[in-house]
């Protein structure tokens, strides 16, 4: 079998092709000309696979990868994914996001080879932006009391709970150039299928992070910069513990900022920049994007093309990741640490996602295996040990 992966530098890509690699595949990836070389994330398989020179916005590259790699099945992971980006790109977010998904489409439609490849595209939870179902439940408290009764024969709502969620059957409602690309690319997909029988799914998958996720997304700029804190932490305590050593001050606690300094220079010294953030409260429906590319896969292994929420049917806000993630290196209270900065508020915000992946588990027989509570601490142990071996500068994103 062999795969052609648009957007292989990627997050998804990087463990895509390792998935694939494993099962044995002919993996080719696709990647654009940049100034500064983008493969990091694939650098450990960059033997095994094979590189092409391509970009989605431009129709002759893509109709020729396919038509020269003759692929069994093509994955379309490539976006302009920055949701916040897509308000100041927003002209270069549809033509990436919307245009080059139609350019995929089309390519194949025109290979000659129609029916012989399975095309999976890069939905988004975020194209339910604003939307979500609601079902009335009742409290646990009552569950529990009550057993098995059902809600029809209980007749106040204060016993009742509301449970919000996203799922196939709920509408769109897209807040951000991106998310409307991604709607146009969903409905491209669904007309492809119906028109001309392709084989081709999209994946509506909810928010997915991991140790390679890109460092502007809210989880990774929090586990990074906890790990550039711990380092500089521990290089403050070297430093403290050279400077005081066999010094009899070393007893004054006033004297523990950097001796023979102004209070100017020590202020310098013992301050590192604050993590900057938006709005804590959105909340999302996180889980690790090892998981989710086994979903990508096994949608194009089945007998008919169909659309699929991938999520993990748990939502937290962007503090409970706080508290997860620092909790992890000891600290429990954060609030000196974080300052909130307008400039990563977004003009339209999507306030809460949470998916219901029941679908996929009865017809795919997929589930997710790592919880939020080990994503965070896998993100952070390995942002910890990432600034131990090199020192990164903190980026404002
Ligand atoms: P990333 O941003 O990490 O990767 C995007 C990929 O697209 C990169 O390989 C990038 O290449 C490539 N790309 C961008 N523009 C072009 C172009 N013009 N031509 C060719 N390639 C291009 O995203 P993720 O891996 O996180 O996500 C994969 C896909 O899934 C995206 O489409 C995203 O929108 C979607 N998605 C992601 C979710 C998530 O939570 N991660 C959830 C739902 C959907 P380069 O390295 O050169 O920049
Ligand atoms: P999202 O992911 O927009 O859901 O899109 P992101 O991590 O960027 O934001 C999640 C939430 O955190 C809030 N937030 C911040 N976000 C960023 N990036 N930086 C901040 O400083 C910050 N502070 C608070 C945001 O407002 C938001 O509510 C991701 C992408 O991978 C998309 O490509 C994908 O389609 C969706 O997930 C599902």
């Amino acid at each position: 079998m062999k795969a052609i992966i648009f957007g292989i530098t990627g997050q998804d890509g990087s463990y895509l092709a390792d998935l694939l690699l494993e099962k044995g595949y002919e993996v080719v990836g696709v990647t654009r000309r940049v100034s500064v070389p983008t493969l990091n994330r694939i650098n450990h398989i960059l033997p095994k696979i094979k590189i092409i020179e391509g970009d989605i916005t431009d129709a002759f590259s893509v109709s020729n990868a396919i038509k020269e790699e003759e692929p069994d099945e093509i994955y379309n992971l490539a976006a302009q994914s920055h949701v916040g980006t897509s308000f100041k790109q927003p002209s270069l977010t549809w033509d990436v996001t919307a245009g080059g998904t139609l350019n995929i489409l089309e390519a194949i439609r025109y290979s000659g080879r129609k029916d012989d490849i399975k095309f999976y595209q890069a939905s988004s939870s975020e194209m339910f932006g604003k939307n979500f179902t609601e079902k009335k439940v009742l409290t646990k408290a009552l569950e529990n009391v009550l057993g098995t009764v059902t809600l029809d024969e209980v007749h106040s709502d204060s016993v009742c709970d509301s449970q919000k969620y996203q799922d196939e059957d709920t509408p769109f409602m897209p807040q951000s150039p991106y998310a409307i690309a991604k709607l146009a690319a969903h409905h491209l997909v669904r007309n492809y299928r119906d028109s001309y029988g392709i084989f081709a799914c999209s994946g509506i998958l909810f928010n997915h992070e991991s140790e390679r996720r890109g460092e502007n997304f809210v989880t990774r700029k929090i586990t990074k910069w906890i790990g550039d804190y711990v380092k500089w932490k521990e290089s403050q305590r070297y430093v403290e513990e050279q400077l005081f050593e066999n010094d009899p001050r070393s007893d004054d606690i006033q004297c523990k900022s950097i001796l023979g300094q102004t209070e100017e220079e020590q202020k310098v010294v013992s301050t590192f920049p604050k993590l900057r953030l938006g709005n804590l409260d959105a909340k999302r429906d996180w889980g690790h994007a090892e998981d989710y590319v086994k979903a990508m896969w096994l949608m194009l292994q089945q007998e008919t093309p169909d659309d699929y929420v991938i999520a993990t049917g748990e939502t937290h806000s962007v503090r409970d990741f706080l508290d997860a993630a620092f909790a992890r290196v000891g600290i429990k209270d954060w609030s000196d640490l974080v300052v909130i900065d307008p400039e990563f508020y977004r003009p339209a915000e999507v306030d809460y996602l949470l998916g219901i992946p029941e679908k996929a588990k009865r017809l795919l027989g997929w589930k997710p295996h790592i919880s939020f509570q080990q994503l965070a601490e896998r993100m952070v142990d390995n942002d910890v040990k990432e600034a131990e071996l090199q020192r990164s500068s903190i980026q404002r994103v």
